[in-house]
């Protein structure tokens, strides 16, 4: 199949010139060149409003540019904006308590990109298992899954099975047992070594393609844990802020975590934040001097993020997506038995795919998104056949009833 050609103007091919000239080229991204977002909108540099369903891969859960959010960004920023951790500041204390009171976790360890979370989680699950666990030191080994996607940094890549973000950056980081994720049983057998301290788990796949466990997995993934003495670590950095429709995707089977990392719309995407929350037992492994990062806990995040949390609870975001995203799924999959094209919709809130039914090589769900462009609706794919659906959380029914006529009208287009 031939790609589908999206209009550019002038205006715009002159931006993606420049950036394909004195950028890196390390994405490929849709033709569209964004310059203003407001709730669930984003409009180009021409003026034309799209609907966006990408959300900065689930950053932007309350909205672009949300009022509260700016408010807070911009008063503080009038302030201060960073001390480093060499003096106190007086808002990181204020935004400790606010967040460990709001997951329910004693401490919490601030730092910026989800990656920079992520390694945190690591570390701190290392320092427990030398300290606590009783292991050898540099013997800890932390169990992943295939499919994961946790980060890009060289540790994190070193635990991928996707070969786009692990090839040719070796030598790799040992320590990390993959197995086949949503299996409780290779789970089981892999917590037999007990050089094991940690599982590290995304609750939904989110890159992998919205991935859904079966409603036992992370129940069965967290009495493993809790028999074999392993810490569970739960990355929300996608998953969690209401995004699926409660406030961590944990929440659905009840489980807590060991660890917990937050990334993304913790700062409703206005700017990097994420955080490690854990209990002292695991968080007072660290000492002073052993972690940290300059900008990790700066007053400015610490504001932002304590008003991106806010808008969560009082806009109750993540009743919202729950009932929008059953309403979503329900019109897809109706849509999908019509449709040979759609072969079926997963996800939970409005993180959701739809699986086209065509080869992951064929451009169909490029091609797809592209035309979704055309008629006013942002979305991208997600390992060849898989489009993401994920639009702001403040989305209302109404407009996700009109995103999701644009979807099927565009996919009828495709239709043999
Ligand atoms: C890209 C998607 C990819 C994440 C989870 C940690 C991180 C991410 C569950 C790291 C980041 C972003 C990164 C971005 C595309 C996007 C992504 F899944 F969201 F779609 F790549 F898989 N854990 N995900 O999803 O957080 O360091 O980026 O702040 O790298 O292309 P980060």
């Amino acid at each position: 199949m031939t790609e589908e050609l999206l209009e550019i103007s002038a205006n715009a091919q002159r931006i993606i010139e420049t950036e394909d000239r004195h950028g890196a080229h390390n994405y490929h991204p849709l033709p569209v060149v964004l310059e203003k977002g407001e709730g669930v909108f984003v409009w180009d540099l021409d003026g034309k409003r799209f609907y966006d369903f990408l959300s900065a891969y689930s950053a932007v859960n309350q909205g672009h540019c949300h009022p509260t959010i700016i408010k807070a960004l911009n008063d503080q920023a009038q302030k201060l904006t960073l001390t480093s951790r060499a003096f106190y500041n007086n808002v990181l204390g204020e935004f400790e308590a606010y967040a460990t009171s709001y997951f329910g976790f004693d401490k919490l360890l601030p730092m910026n990109t989800g990656a920079e979370g992520v390694e945190t989680a690591i570390k701190l699950c290392r320092k427990w298992a030398y300290q606590k666990k009783g292991l050898e030191a540099g013997t800890a080994k932390i169990i992943v899954c295939d499919g994961n996607f946790h980060g890009r940094t060289t540790t994190i890549i070193s635990f991928s099975n996707d070969p786009d973000a692990r090839d040719e950056f070796g030598p790799y980081t040992p320590g990390f047992i993959s197995v086949p994720y949503n299996d409780v049983e290779a789970l089981r057998e892999a917590m037999k070594d007990t050089n094991v301290a940690g599982f590290l788990v995304e609750p939904i796949q989110g890159e992998a393609g919205v991935n859904v466990p079966n409603d036992d997995y992370l129940k069965a993934a967290r009495e493993l844990c809790t028999k074999n003495n392993v810490l569970l670590i739960a990355d929300e950095i996608q998953t969690g802020i209401a995004r699926t429709g409660r406030l961590l995707a944990v929440d659905h089977v009840g489980v807590r975590p060991d660890v917990l990392i937050l990334g993304k719309a913790l700062s409703g995407g206005v700017l990097p934040v994420s955080a490690v929350l854990a209990d002292d037992e695991v968080m007072m492994c660290i000492r002073p001097g052993e972690h940290g990062s300059t900008f990790g806990g700066n007053p400015l995040s610490c504001k932002v993020a304590m008003a991106a949390l806010e808008v969560v609870k009082n806009e109750k975001l993540a009743e919202n997506a729950e009932r929008l995203g059953r309403i979503f799924r329900d019109e897809i999959q109706k849509f999908a038995s019509e449709n040979e094209l759609v072969t079926l919709v997963r996800g939970k809130g409005l993180l959701n795919a739809v699986v086209i039914n065509d080869s992951a090589e064929s451009k169909t769900a490029w091609n797809i998104c592209l035309r979704l462009a055309s008629n006013g609706l942002l979305a991208k794919p997600t390992h060849g056949n898989i489009i993401r659906f994920a639009p702001p959380l403040v989305m209302t029914e109404e407009q996700l009833r009109e995103c999701i006529d644009i979807i099927k009208t565009t996919i009828n287009e495709f239709s043999k």
